[in-house]
């Protein structure tokens, strides 16, 4: 295997503007995924990787948690998703001489692009204290300070596990395993940045989490809604669900800010009219002005409890709970109001209602523009309401759609990696181990931050992801991790959060999603699950990165066996020898996953984990129905000459991992920090295009945070708002600005001045 030398940092960020585009996918796509994926990988490497993703024998994509079609073309992946495979599967490598040479006071000052085209970790890494740099140290010392640290815990509470939603289902359970048989619930993840706005809105008002479609239910729909969501970007094999319905007559009614080109028109590189002309798949595009989605919803209710025969009454006698005070609530919805918060004209409602009241088979697809606000989870009831209004939920064709980010997030969640477990799990999991988990909940991420600021937590590990840079408030966050007394990375490649270590600090290189996985009992596979509750195998077929590297369930195993000793009766090592072990006992612990390991084997593609609402219209609340809820109506306010900005992803990364410098489809090349702002905005506020300004955020205590350095670009958003990417924005997130019940942080609405830039 040859072995590419690393690159120098190319970060010039000199942002180069040209007209967003219309349409998504199609030649450019194409050409664009093979170039970098030979760039990183090599032609070989890239025919061996590319051909397997998301095939029944192969592995599933690192990407997004969009499903697979039952039928797979030969090539299931699409651009963004081959980037990802190309980011892991890359011929570059971080060695212990890179270390030696990249003091830590080196990697600081490095961006997060050019930390992650250094290359795959290939050995662990140990900081120790008082030093420097990192030093190579072998798996047996690495263990042992991870023990020494754990164990020295005045309360197991004063450690934190996070996760990120790559790990599988049999690393994410016995990580969870660990955390509670060493005594704690302190089991942050990604969705607490993510979809926990869903999480919690779901489970009060139909009693489970998770969405309720399948792919078959979006092709059958009659309308599906897209709000505060850029699949052309993040879910780009959604397109291909989106053609295939309006080839079935669906409309489709997007609802965001920006206009997307993934959801004006859509090139299919998988069929040859497709790449030709494309298909166009918005019927209607409601322009909203960030946060506007509450009372947008609630007014469509209103205007449908209005409308003689358009409540399924049927449905909600038979189903629902809270009818009565929801509708008095929904009647007071006003239009002018509504017309202030969404920036729309009375006559984009009225269509909308059009298509609405038109639909016998309603799906709503949300992500991030719907989960990221202060207000998101009356957000999401309120969409809640809306479906089951005209008892869209739990029969074909319909639904709610809350679409994943990473590719095993909600399989994680499933598998208990959760800081407020469901008490019959805990029972579960007790009953099978013979051990005592604690019940009081423990930190979520924000919790967790404020823990190590506040000195209340001394040792941080993290299963995957990039805590600081995917986290709000960037500097507050840095400076709580430098208290740790050790931070722990199991990590496939180099990232911000390496570079931000404790008092000790190492770095544990695991294998990826791509990487062949042989233990003590021969060849293993792991299995992840979908957006859509389908939960299936995923094989690497790569030589490992380097021989030094564990896999993810092999680490926490032998974590696990360091920190707990003879105290264990847990099997870590056969756990170790054979994930078919690990399955065993998820069947025998967590609903649905009955005879685990016979379901696999009798077929790859995997199973359906049951759903009550899906299924047979069971609703699994307190009340035992579907719950509508009544809260006010909220939106921004935004005071005079301030601008709402949304933090949100470019077509080149994937979350803190950045591929490139452009975001092709909104006409931006060569640099990340633009800030895109309505073209009339921005010259009220005397900024021209091209002009450079300072974002400087102002929260309610009065601090103020300053982003420098960004090129103003005109841009079609709606009034009022502005736009610009993450991570390098979360500065301007305060750690205190979090979505009510959800604490999800409020990446999306962040209120912003505009300051002439001394760094142009
Ligand atoms: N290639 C690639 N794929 C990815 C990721 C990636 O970074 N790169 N990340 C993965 C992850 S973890 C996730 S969670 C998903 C994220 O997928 P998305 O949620 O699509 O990601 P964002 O870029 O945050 O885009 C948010 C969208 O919501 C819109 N929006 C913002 N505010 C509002 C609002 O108030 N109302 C409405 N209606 N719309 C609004 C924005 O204009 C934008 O279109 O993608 C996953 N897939
Ligand atoms: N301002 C703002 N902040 C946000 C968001 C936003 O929209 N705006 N979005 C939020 C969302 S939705 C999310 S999900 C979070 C994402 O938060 P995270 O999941 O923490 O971040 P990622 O950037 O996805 O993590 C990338 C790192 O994961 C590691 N990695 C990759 N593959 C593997 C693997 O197979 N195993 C292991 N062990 N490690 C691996 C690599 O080292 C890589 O550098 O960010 C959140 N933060
Ligand atoms: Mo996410």
């Amino acid at each position: 295997m040859v072995s590419k030398p690393p690159v120098g940092d190319p970060v010039q960020d000199t942002p180069q503007v040209t007209p967003p585009q219309h349409a998504a996918a199609g030649l450019p796509a194409i050409g664009h995924t093979l170039r970098i994926a030979q760039e990183q990988m090599g032609l070989r490497r890239t025919a061996r990787t590319l051909l397997k993703v998301n095939q029944k024998d192969g592995f599933d994509c690192p990407g997004c948690a969009w499903p697979e079609e039952d039928r797979r073309h030969v090539a299931e992946f699409c651009e963004n998703g081959a980037k990802a495979v190309a980011e892991e599967a890359t011929l570059r490598r971080v060695t212990p001489e890179f270390f030696a040479a990249h003091p830590l006071a080196d990697l600081a000052t490095r961006s997060g692009y050019w930390l992650g085209q250094q290359g795959r970790i290939t050995e662990p890494m140990l900081l120790p204290e008082g030093g420097d740099r990192y030093e190579p140290v072998t798996w047996e010392r690495a263990f042992a300070v991870l023990a020494e640290e754990l164990r020295a815990l005045a309360s197991p509470d004063e450690a934190l596990f996070y996760t990120s939603g790559r790990t599988s289902n049999e690393a994410a359970f016995l990580l969870q395993l660990f955390a509670r048989e060493f005594g704690t619930n302190n089991l942050p993840d990604c969705s607490n940045m993510c979809h926990e706005s869903s999480g919690s809105a779901l489970t009060e008002t139909i009693g489970i989490g998770k969405g309720s479609v399948s792919l078959e239910d979006l092709h059958r729909a009659d309308l599906i809604i897209v709000a505060g969501q850029n699949p052309g970007t993040n879910h780009p094999r959604m397109l291909s669900a989106l053609e295939k319905a309006k080839a079935g007559g669906a409309r489709i009614i997007s609802v965001n800010p920006l206009p997307e080109a993934g959801l004006e028109r859509f090139k299919n590189p998988q069929t040859p009219l497709g790449m030709l002309r494309g298909a166009a798949l918005n019927d209607l595009f409601l322009q909203i002005r960030i946060g506007g989605d509450q009372a947008l919803f609630r007014l469509l209710n209103k205007l449908v409890l209005e409308t003689a025969g358009a409540v399924d009454e049927e449905f909600v006698r038979e189903h629902t709970h809270g009818y009565e005070e929801f509708a008095a609530a929904a009647k007071e919805a006003d239009w002018d109001e509504t017309l202030a918060a969404t920036g729309l004209d009375r006559s984009e409602i009225e269509r909308a209602l059009e298509l609405v009241l038109a639909s016998e088979r309603t799906v709503v697809c949300w992500a991030m523009g719907l989960t990221q606000h202060k207000h998101s989870v009356p957000t999401i009831r309120e969409v809640v309401n809306f479906l089951l209004l005209r008892g869209n939920i739990g029969r074909p064709g319909a639904g709610v759609c809350p679409v994943r980010g990473h590719s095993n997030v909600q399989g994680d969640r499933t598998m208990g990696i959760f800081e407020r477990p469901a008490p019959a799990f805990l029972d579960a999991l007790d009953k099978e181990f013979g051990i005592v988990s604690p019940r009081h909940h423990g930190f979520d991420v924000v919790r967790s931050i404020q823990a190590l600021r506040d000195g209340e937590a001394k040792v941080f590990f993290a299963m995957g992801g990039n805590f600081v840079g995917a986290t709000p408030d960037t500097e507050v966050t840095e400076a709580a991790m430098r208290r740790a007394r050790l931070t722990v990375h199991v990590s496939t490649k180099l990232n911000r959060s390496h570079a931000v270590a404790g008092t000790r600090a190492l770095i544990l290189p695991t294998l990826g999603r791509t990487d062949k996985d042989v233990q003590a009992g021969g060849r293993q596979f792991v299995t992840v699950e979908d957006s859509m509750s389908q939960v299936h195998a995923s094989r690497g077929n790569l030589p490992p990165a380097s021989p030094h590297l564990l896999s993810e369930p092999a680490i926490v195993a032998r974590m696990a066996r360091a920190v707990l000793g003879d105290g264990s009766a847990t099997p870590w090592e056969e756990f170790e020898a054979d994930y078919a072990t690990i399955r065993d006992r998820i069947a025998r612990v967590v609903p649905g996953f009955e005879d685990f390991n016979a379901r696999l084997a009798a077929d790859a593609g995997g199973f359906r984990l049951p759903h009550g609402p899906r299924d047979e219209r069971r609703f699994p609340t307190k009340t035992g129905k579907a719950n509508f809820t009544a809260a006010p109506v909220e939106y921004p306010r935004v005071p005079e000459g301030r601008l709402l900005l949304q933090t949100l992803r470019s077509h080149d990364q994937y979350n803190t991992t950045i591929y490139g410098l452009d975001d092709r489809y909104r006409g931006i090349k060569g640099g990340r920090r633009v800030v895109l702002v309505h073209p009339e905005d921005a010259a009220a506020l005397g900024f021209a295009d091209g002009a450079y300004a300072d974002l400087v955020s102002e929260w309610t205590d009065g601090s103020e945070r300053r982003a420098p350095g960004f090129r103003v670009v005109h841009y079609p958003t709606s009034r009022g708002c502005a736009a610009a990417y993450y991570p390098e924005t979360n500065v301007l997130v305060p750690l205190e600005s979090t979505a009510d019940v959800s604490n999800t942080p409020a990446s999306k609405s962040v209120i912003v001045r505009l300051e002439e830039s001394a760094s142009a």
